[in-house]
């Protein structure tokens, strides 16, 4: 008798206890923090593994720069020293040069637009662009429109942007972007809270979430509603890796990717509203209706830049550009 209940506790050990103790971690890190888009994206996606896989992966996540940097993530994951990363487009354009198309300025004139291009086959070929440089491009998800915040002075035309220290992503792109609109851009990483407070930079742009999440309403005082470029996120994995695990298990990460990102972006665009009333209510002076016409004039010279002859960049963005329509 005793043998037989040793014997069933046994039993129930490796039956229960094996799945648990073989779950394959899968390592996915985001530069920013919990309660960030890319946080938001990362967890989700984690609880639909664990929840679909049985327990099968265990999906750890890494945030607030615990790996680095954007661009230090790239690498990791490139090395394949990390599997997984949701990473804002900025830094991939130093990897994928014509992965800057999905940033061109104006480019998705609303959340609609971009779902259904993003979503469509010009975004499937943007995200398998990214194989060249050792990733799998599973999804997009969403940073949001980026708007630009100083504390030099208001900013209501491209004429103010003129000599403004601004903060950039560490990409091609988003400085060339800046010098043509005569701002002075200098490329950092994230997070930048306290070079704003010494004054290093007088400005930066983001979503509105950022300025929330990093109390950015601390330490800028102008906000201008420009919405200059769609900011998405790129929901990542090491491509060897990946294209190494069983068909039926990538089918599983790219859904569950996909879930996860539909639901973020859903979240996003429900919060905006409180966003922008906390940022008032904190007292930052914000131009809801800034004299875009004149930020779109200044950038239309852009799409003719060397930049945007290479080739493939001139491709992708012709077809980014014709989806859109
Ligand atoms: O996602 O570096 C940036 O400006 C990003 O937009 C920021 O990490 C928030």
């Amino acid at each position: 008798m005793k043998f037989t209940k040793f014997f069933v506790f046994v039993l129930a050990t490796i039956c229960f206890a094996a799945p648990a103790m073989a779950a394959t971690q899968v390592q996915l890190a985001v530069v920013t923090k919990p309660g960030s888009a890319q946080y938001v994206a990362a967890e989700k996606f984690a609880e639909l593994i664990n929840k679909r896989s049985n327990g099968e992966y265990n999906v750890k996540l890494y945030h607030s720069g615990s790996l680095g940097k954007e661009t230090e993530i790239l690498q990791q994951v490139q090395l394949g020293a990390i599997q997984m990363a949701i990473v804002t487009l900025g830094p991939f354009d130093t990897f994928v040069p014509e992965i800057k198309a999905v940033a061109f300025p104006f480019l998705f004139k609303d959340y609609e637009t971009a779902d259904r291009v993003l979503d469509g086959p010009v975004g499937k070929e943007a995200l398998e662009s990214l194989a060249q440089a050792g990733f799998k491009g599973l999804q997009f998800s969403e940073n949001g429109f980026r708007n630009l915040s100083n504390n030099r002075g208001a900013i209501h035309s491209a004429k103010d942007v003129k000599g403004l220290k601004l903060r950039v992503m560490q990409s091609t792109f988003h400085k060339e972007l800046w010098r043509t609109l005569d701002a002075n851009p200098t490329p950092m990483g994230w997070p930048i809270y306290s070079e704003l407070q010494q004054g290093t930079i007088d400005g930066q742009e983001n979503p509105l979430w950022v300025f929330d999440e990093y109390k950015l309403y601390e330490v800028q005082k102008y906000l201008a509603l420009t919405g200059h470029v769609y900011s998405v996120h790129i929901d990542i994995a090491n491509l060897q890796w990946f294209e190494a695990l069983p068909k039926e298990t990538q089918t599983m990460f790219e859904t569950a990717m996909r879930d996860a990102a539909i639901y973020q972006r859903k979240v996003n665009r429900e919060k905006e509203a409180e966003y922008l009333a906390t940022l008032k209510e904190k007292g930052m002076i914000i131009d809801e209706h800034p004299d875009m016409k004149s930020f779109r004039e200044m950038v239309k010279p852009m799409r003719n830049m060397d930049m945007y002859k290479e080739p493939k960049t001139r491709v992708l963005l012709n077809k980014l550009l014709d989806a859109t329509k």
